[in-house]
């Protein structure tokens, strides 16, 4: 259960103030005459007595407010150059922004959820006792910006008016996060009051990079308090960790529709992006990938691509479902960027006119960013996140360092991707969205494709992602289990999430053509796992196009498929004209081994996503339902067929 507003407001209580009076008081002495007049715009109470207290705890020796205006941007920029954050490149529009060797991606054990006593949280989350929390922020937020400039920008997590569009404020001392937060949310300066209001909440950011040292990040914390809605984030500066407005208010959202928008909202860590059909027909996909699973290529894919990470659902009046991106721009991954998989992307990055802000990637002598996999000549030298770079550098423990950082990022508008549907994408309306995807890495068990026949089905689709495991990873059959994609940002317990998504897809608010096809994609299938004495994937990334465009004729009843116990199969004579389409030889043998079920690798899989949740509470019936009569039908199939059964042997 979240209970709002429940425990003390660790903002209000080591900032001390409580009051609209003080609040005030304390703004008139604190802000220079510009800046009160920019903030004197904002008039909705609680934002200026959260703002107040904020600098009553860090003691910024500046205050800047972002109205977004071009100059206030500009300034913004300007000012992460001038405090190093961030250093021009060689193209114009280009900068370079390091993180430390010590905080290149999501510090997972260093961020918790602030709970009250006696509150239960995800099993898979860490949580942190109210008190505790306060007493960290008393002691390591007290006076952190004391000779720093605190910036504070005002956020529309959506196209401001939409139904699932929620206000926040980023309040912060790196210019590099405010840059960042322009690039990646829309800026509502001027809506911030109304948006607050017909929302009913708003979501406040507090971020310290402090001295940005080494030695600092042990003490970096990542404090989500999902009662008041507020994150505190220090020591890091990684925009994982600190753009807040991301994960931090997106675990937020997660736990305000899992508990108060029951049947009406779901927010998802999902791509977004439309197909081009029959007849110039537009279908939008929305679709589920763990971090480094390839969402972002698969959302470029389409004609019409509106996000790449997440996506806040609703059931329209009219029986449809609508999805709208809480942002506006990309936070993308670069590693295996290249002209071939991903050149819309590769546009942005290599021709001129676009605003990027690199971080962690290698540049060169003549300021030209390069990373791993971007299939071009590579410099034998240059400096990254670790300092002087050449090829064949270890580290101190003898391992060879890649000449970028494996999470090395791009930050971009969307709009900036030649394929990028920018009118839909700012429709308060939302994106029709048709289909719903949901992937994972799994290179032996599941096809390149399946549908459900069911809501049920669907939504087990989604509990059941799995990632290939790594070496390091353990696990009876060798995945870890990525329910939804979604996992790490689900702040209460995976059962109540899970129950929010059984009624949201069985709603019977959706019309007969609103209720969406949903489906599972895989693929990372191998070769080795498919008794061929081929290597690798059986698929490549430019596959994509013809799985969803497939899904795409589904969704219409243009083609049907092959009804299996996991779901419904394509047909090859279905496919072969989408595979002609993306130019590519699509032959029967492949069809074959890409979807002959593997009858004991399935059932083992379930066996183990079974035992899997028989540990946690609560979980719904439908699931163990599901699970049953898909294994019960599968052992029947190889009874008849053997353990491999071929796709022909069920058409
Ligand atoms: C992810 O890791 O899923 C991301 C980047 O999208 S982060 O902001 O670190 O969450
Ligand atoms: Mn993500």
């Amino acid at each position: 259960m979240l209970e709002l507003k429940k425990g003390d407001d660790i903002l209000a209580v080591v900032g001390d103030i409580k009051s609209l009076a003080t609040a005030k008081a304390l703004i008139e002495k604190r802000l220079d005459a510009t800046n009160r007049g920019k903030l004197a715009q904002i008039k909705n109470e609680d934002a200026l007595i959260k703002i107040a207290n904020a600098i009553s705890i860090c003691n910024p020796e500046g205050i800047f407010i972002n109205t977004g205006s071009s100059e206030d941007v500009q300034w913004i920029r300007d000012y992460s150059l001038e405090k190093g954050e961030e250093r021009k490149l060689a193209k114009a529009g280009h900068t370079i922004h390091y993180d430390l060797p010590e905080d290149q991606a999501r510090l997972v054990n260093q961020t918790y959820y602030i709970i009250n006593e006696g509150e239960k949280m995800s099993s898979l989350a860490k949580s942190i006792l109210r008190s505790e929390a306060l007493d960290y922020v008393k002691k390591f937020m007290s006076g952190i910006m004391v000779d720093k400039i605190m910036m504070i920008g005002f956020y529309s997590r959506g196209p401001v008016g939409a139904e699932a569009a929620q206000p926040a404020i980023e309040i912060s001392s790196s210019a590099y996060v405010l840059h960042s937060a322009e690039l990646l949310y829309r800026n509502c300066f001027a809506k911030f009051d109304d948006e607050a209001t017909r929302t009913g909440l708003f979501y406040t950011n507090l971020h310290a990079e402090g001295l940005n040292r080494p030695e600092d990040v042990p003490n970096a914390r990542i404090f989500m308090d999902r009662s008041w809605m507020t994150t505190f984030s220090t020591f890091c500066t990684y925009a994982g960790n600190t753009l807040l407005l991301k994960k931090g208010n997106h675990r937020f959202t997660v736990d305000y529709v899992t508990y108060y928008k029951v049947e009406e909202q779901l927010s998802e860590h999902m791509f977004i992006t439309g197909l081009t059909g029959p007849g110039g027909r537009k279908t939008f996909f929305a679709g589920a990938a763990p971090s480094g699973c390839g969402k972002t290529t698969t959302a470029m894919v389409g004609t019409d691509f509106i996000g790449d990470d997440l996506a806040q659902m609703w059931i329209a009046k009219d029986g449809t479902l609508r999805a709208i991106n809480p942002e506006k721009g990309i936070f993308g991954i670069v590693e295996d960027v290249n002209l071939e998989g991903d050149p819309f992307l590769m546009d942005c990055l290599r021709g001129e006119g676009t605003e990027v802000i690199w971080s962690n990637v290698l540049v060169d002598d003549d300021d030209v960013p390069h990373w791993v996999g971007h299939g071009e000549v590579a410099p034998e030298r240059g400096s990254n996140f670790l300092g002087e770079w050449y090829e064949g550098k270890v580290d101190h423990q003898g391992n060879v360092v890649p000449m970028s950082h494996k999470n090395s990022r791009c930050t971009l508008l969307a709009s900036a991707i030649a394929n990028h549907a920018t009118q839909v994408s700012e429709d308060p309306q939302g994106a029709p969205v048709k289909i719903i995807t949901y992937s994972g890495r799994d290179a032996n068990t599941m096809p390149p494709v399946w549908v459900a026949r069911t809501p049920d089905e669907g939504v087990v689709i989604g509990a059941s992602i799995v990632s290939k495991a790594t070496a390091t990873e353990v696990g009876a059959t060798g995945v870890s289990r990525q329910p939804w994609a979604n996992a790490p940002f689900i702040p209460g317990a995976l059962a109540d999430y899970m129950a929010a998504q059984f009624k949201f897809f069985n709603s019977s608010k959706f019309s007969e053509a609103g209720r969406p096809v949903m489906a599972g994609l895989n693929y990372f299938l191998t070769h080795e796992n498919r008794n061929s004495t081929g290597k690798g994937l059986l698929g490549e990334k430019k596959d994509v196009k013809a799985w969803l465009s497939w899904l795409e004729l589904f969704a219409h009843g243009d083609v049907g498929g092959i009804h299996t116990p996991i779901g419904i199969l394509p047909k090859y004579g279905d496919l072969q004209p989408l595979f002609q389409a993306i130019k590519k030889e699509y032959p029967q043998s492949l069809y074959d081994m890409q979807f002959a079920l593997y009858v004991d690798k399935i059932i083992d899989r379930i066996d183990m996503q079974r035992a899997a949740y028989s540990k946690e509470a609560d979980i719904p019936q439908q699931l163990f339902e599901i699970y049953s009569r898909q294994k019960t039908e599968l052992t029947i199939l190889r009874e008849k067929f053997g353990p491999v059964v071929a796709i022909d042997s069920l058409s």
